[in-house]
């Protein structure tokens, strides 16, 4: 990797070197998964929940061109109330990068860059998956999740997609899922997909053992770690069904493909909940990023 097209904000730079706990934070979920101006403050939120379990915050993002590794509070505001800000998947980082322009990176893209500087466990809202449907959508997060070393802390996959299948894909491609505290899946915006889960963990050491076990054995992909939504924000599975149901038949009717697919349910899932599926969000968002907080002290501990 060429350092001339990334840059590492100071902060992250010396907690990596001094093998301090940091936790990647995506920003897909700035700059097109929620809405301003709750986007901004949540990604201000997430930050500050990482430095109060002792660990570095480092968001990642392209800013013209450059691939920032930890951004400062100027550019969360330009990603958050900017327009134009493309979502970076694997392949677009030689595109966006190339033509100068500012992305937001997927759980793919945080993966990549986090991985460059070393950093091995990061946060997010939820993964991308299969979707559902005719169309053969999956996610570059899956193939991502299967070969970068990297514990990623989420809350399963969104119910707007296909969770059976998504489950399957990652067995296929030897992806280890566990439950954080749970025996199912759970669904993002509700506790349980009903989907069960071979592997459970109630503790952030039992789930840095794992990890030091997984990349002991030499296993080279990363791992899953799924938290549920916490219990007061939650949403119940047939509650949110619906307005999954309705969000998909919508964006079917309305021609959206590709990478905007996913942005178009959440804002459909938002308006048919009265706003209920925003309020999940932020709040699993938070508890993710602390959860993975307390994992990577466990993991940078361990190291010691
Ligand atoms: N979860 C959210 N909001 C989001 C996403 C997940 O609550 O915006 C984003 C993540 O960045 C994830 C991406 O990596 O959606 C997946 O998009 P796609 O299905 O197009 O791969
Ligand atoms: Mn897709």
């Amino acid at each position: 990797m060429n350092y001339k097209f990334v840059e590492l904000l100071p902060e992250v730079k010396s907690a990596v070197d001094a093998g301090k706990p940091v936790v990647a934070l995506e920003s897909t979920v700035i700059a097109h998964g929620l809405p301003r101006p709750q986007n901004l403050d949540t990604a201000r939120r997430l930050q500050s929940v990482v430095r109060s379990q002792g660990a570095i915050p480092a968001t990642i993002a392209i800013m013209d061109g450059k691939v920032k590794i930890g951004l400062d509070d100027d550019e969360l505001e330009i990603l958050a109330n900017t327009d134009q800000v493309v979502k970076v998947s694997r392949r677009d980082f030689s595109n966006v990068v190339g033509r100068g322009l500012t992305g937001a990176t997927t759980v793919s893209g945080t993966m990549i860059a986090a991985s460059w500087a070393g950093i091995r466990v990061m946060a997010t809202g939820g993964i991308g998956g299969v979707h559902r449907g005719e169309d053969p959508d999956v996610s570059a997060d899956l193939p991502e999740i299967a070969r970068t070393s990297m514990m990623v802390v989420c809350s399963g996959a969104k119910s707007i997609l296909d969770l059976s299948a998504t489950l399957e894909w990652l067995e296929t491609h030897g992806v280890p899922v566990v439950g954080y505290g749970v025996d199912d899946l759970p669904a993002f915006y509700a506790r349980s997909s009903g989907l069960s889960l071979e592997v459970r963990a109630d503790t952030p050491t039992s789930v840095a053992e794992l990890w030091d076990i997984h990349t002991g054995l030499g296993m080279t992909g990363g791992m899953l770690v799924t938290v549920p939504p916490p219990e007061k924000e939650s949403l119940s599975g047939t509650e949110i069904q619906s307005a999954i149901d309705r969000a998909q038949a919508q964006a079917v009717t309305d021609g959206i493909r590709g990478k905007y697919v996913t942005p178009y349910l959440l804002e459909k899932v938002k308006e048919f909940t009265g706003g209920a599926s925003l309020l999940v969000n932020i709040a699993l968002l938070e508890n993710n990023a602390r959860i993975a907080s307390m994992i990577s002290n466990e993991i940078a501990n361990s190291s010691t």
